[in-house]
């Protein structure tokens, strides 16, 4: 048999084994557009089915573009920087240019300077050893900064191929989506889902007669909270829309959960307000840190839910650290892929609790 990628996933298709990943029925192969057996069940049914390709498996192919020569577009979820921007990013591309985008802004609040954003994001490439070309901030769903950074990838390009890399779940094929719908009017040609690695194998969308724009399979991030949960609270957890940022005056001794999934005490200094940036569909509970630990011993599923049953099941324990905030400037205590809280490091002290594979830190304020 000639050989045949889904359209919607990349992965190579096969016609034996029903278990196995690119599976589609032999009388589907007539079809124009070929879609494996998976995609077809996410597009109609929002079903996933799990596959056997390990996170080194993706790894190793999207390595392959080191010696391919070509622009590195690389996109991670301005709601989760911290989780999805790839440190080890020169290893994998080798010396390809890279242009860093940051999507999913809709999420953000509409007073969000994005000019300052955009030097926030290039300090913090730099800092992780990463060398942009030029930062994009875009809404791939929303459409926002599109244009724009069409105009950057066509002239960074320089008339070669253009990958499009990034950690599960990031947007990189929404984002491929929008191209093709903006170019061709067709919608939807790849397969996109809430669930991390929904992209299998690479998929060309040829640019003109010689070179192609490339979607590719995320690159898998343990550390990202989205591998933890159930798919209900994955729902939960990952904001749909504009987030609205909830405020708290808390006075030392007093304890935040976001709900049951992390926990912020605030451990000593004057009082002080806490702007928290969470999933609006995530319920944030103030109590007394001298009642913290009894809270979550009865309500842990229920008052505090997030976790559903099926989350409590595989969600590591709650790793506990402190921090001590000086010096002034506006901080964000960041819970990766949950959210963060924004406060000004006025001699205070926070202890933070998140999910043992997920730790908490601190960065300088993003907004
Ligand atoms: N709010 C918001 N959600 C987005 C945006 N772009 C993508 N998403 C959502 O993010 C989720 C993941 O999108 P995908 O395009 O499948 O992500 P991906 O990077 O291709 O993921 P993998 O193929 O698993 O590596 C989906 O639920 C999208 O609807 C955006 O600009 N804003
Ligand atoms: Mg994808």
């Amino acid at each position: 048999m000639e050989e045949l990628y889904c359209q919607g996933c990349g992965v190579l298709i096969q016609t034996i084994d029903p278990q196995a990943p690119g599976y589609t029925p032999t009388s589907s192969l007539e079809k124009e557009n070929i879609l494996c057996k998976r995609c077809f069940r996410l597009k109609h049914y929002n079903e996933i089915q799990d596959v056997a390709i390990t996170d080194d498996d993706f790894l190793k192919m999207v390595s392959s573009i080191r010696n391919a020569n070509g622009l590195v577009v690389h996109v991670i979820d301005i709601f989760d920087v911290h989780g999805s921007l790839i440190k080890s990013l020169p290893r994998i591309v080798g010396n390809n240019p890279i242009v860093l985008v940051g999507n999913k802004v809709d999420l953000l609040p509409k007073s969000t300077n994005k000019r300052k954003l955009e030097h926030w994001l290039r300090a913090s490439a730099k800092e992780a050893g990463i060398n942009v070309k030029e930062v994009c901030l875009i809404s791939s769903t929303k459409g926002y900064g599109m244009k724009e950074l069409a105009e950057v990838i066509e002239e960074q390009r320089e008339q070669r191929d253009v990958y499009i890399v990034g950690t599960t779940n990031v947007g990189k094929s929404t984002f491929i989506n929008r191209l093709i719908k903006q170019s061709t009017g067709y919608s939807e040609v790849i397969t996109t889902s809430y669930f991390p690695g929904t992209t299998l194998g690479f998929i060309e969308i040829p640019l003109d007669d010689h070179t192609s724009l490339i979607d590719t399979p995320g690159i898998v991030n343990r550390q990202q909270i989205a591998h933890y949960v159930s798919d209900q609270d994955l729902k939960l957890i990952t904001p749909n829309k504009e987030i609205k940022p909830r405020v708290y005056q808390l006075n030392s001794g007093q304890t935040l959960y976001f709900g049951g999934l992390a926990r912020l005490d605030f451990v000593k200094g004057k009082r002080t307000s806490f702007i928290c940036y969470f999933s609006n569909q995530i319920p944030i509970h103030r109590t007394k840190l001298e009642n913290a630990e009894e809270l979550y011993e009865q309500h842990i599923g229920d008052l505090l839910s997030p976790p559903d049953e099926k989350t409590l099941e595989v969600l590591p324990e709650l790793k506990e650290s402190a921090f001590k905030l000086t010096g002034g400037d506006k901080t964000d205590v960041v819970f990766p892929g949950l959210g963060w809280v924004s406060v000004v490091a006025d001699d205070i002290t926070v202890t933070v609790h998140s999910p043992k594979e997920v730790s908490a830190s601190i960065r300088k304020s993003l907004l």
